[in-house]
């Protein structure tokens, strides 16, 4: 992101390391220079990067999920992180209802139907899904999964959830398993964390319990969600169709899912607006700015 390079330019001596021409030899040469690391989910951070960095002490991590980091290495070496939650809530909320409201109702596709000169060649665009009223299903109800629901209250909808454990202060129902919420939902939304914790957590059963009229919509990671079996799904015309911000290999979108008007595919824009990338932007300098300061980072992660 420009602004975020220019801001750390502006007040660290910074190195960017997608400039270089030959990263590893770069750090070979001079990691042991650094102190600080900035990234985000397309920079993973594994232990042959961090054993090129021998003095690296802080990492801020520009996005809310750190999947893409080896924690276990991190810690293993005592090196703090940060990342950028509450700031991108809101924004990748948003992004989900659109992505459900868009593949329900075939907002793209009827977009594509107008350009295409269908509607003036005398076509009728094909009727779609009601959204209001019906069943939303949420796996993960951390900060984006609650944005996600509350929004869906304004749509009248009937709400239920699955994560790790069943979360007191909300009015939804709680289903103990990815396959109960799966098999009560219209509307199945992925907002759960990524990583080794959650991968396939949405997986080939989970897809099959899905009633053949529901929608399943990620927003979180693709590695959450077993994509093989989604697109077979897909393709199968087993479920009604998808909406999907995140994939299993970025930016590989599975050339099956191309053809198909009934899938909604958006390219990991759930934190991309001025505002939000700013407000991360903002986060990250603001970890590392207090971190150097007194030593202590604004937002760490700790579990
Ligand atoms: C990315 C995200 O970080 O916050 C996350 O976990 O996936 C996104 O906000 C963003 O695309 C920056 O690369």
């Amino acid at each position: 992101m420009r602004s975020l390079e220019a801001a750390l330019d502006a007040e660290f001596d910074l190195a960017p390391l997608w400039r270089q021409a030959d990263a590893d030899a770069f750090l070979a040469a001079q990691g042991a220079g650094f102190v600080g690391l900035v990234t985000s989910v397309w920079g993973p951070v594994d232990a042959a990067l961090l054993a090129r960095l021998p003095n690296l002490r802080v990492i801020a991590n520009f996005g809310v999920g750190y999947d893409a980091l080896d924690v276990a290495a991190i810690r293993a070496r005592g090196i703090v992180f940060s990342n950028t939650p509450d700031v991108l809530t809101d924004c990748t909320a948003d992004l989900a209802w659109a992505a459900l409201l868009d593949v329900a109702r075939g907002v793209s596709a009827a977009e594509r139907f107008v350009r295409r000169g269908d509607w003036a060649a005398g076509r009728r665009f094909p009727l779609q899904t009601r959204v209001s009223g019906k069943r939303l299903g949420i796996v993960g109800l951390g900060r984006i999964g609650r944005a996600i629901a509350r929004r869906g209250e304004g749509f009248g909808m009937r709400i239920a959830y699955h994560g790790r454990r069943p979360q007191a202060d909300v009015p939804y129902a709680y289903h103990a398993t990815p396959q109960a919420l799966a098999a009560d939902s219209d509307f199945l939304v992925i907002a759960a964390a990524g990583g080794a914790q959650t991968r396939h957590l949405v997986s080939r059963e989970v897809i099959a319990a899905l009633p053949p009229q529901a929608f399943l919509v990620n927003v979180a990671r693709g590695s959450v969600v077993d994509e093989a079996a989604l697109v077979a799904a897909l393709v199968e015309r087993r479920i009604a169709g998808a909406a999907l911000d995140v994939y299993a290999h970025e930016p590989q979108v599975p050339e099956a899912l191309l053809a198909l008007d009934n899938v909604v595919l958006l390219p990991h824009i759930g934190s991309a607006t001025r505002e939000t990338r700013q407000a991360m932007a903002d986060l990250t300098i603001a970890n590392l700015r207090a971190y150097f300061r007194d030593g202590r980072l604004l937002t760490p992660v700790t579990d």
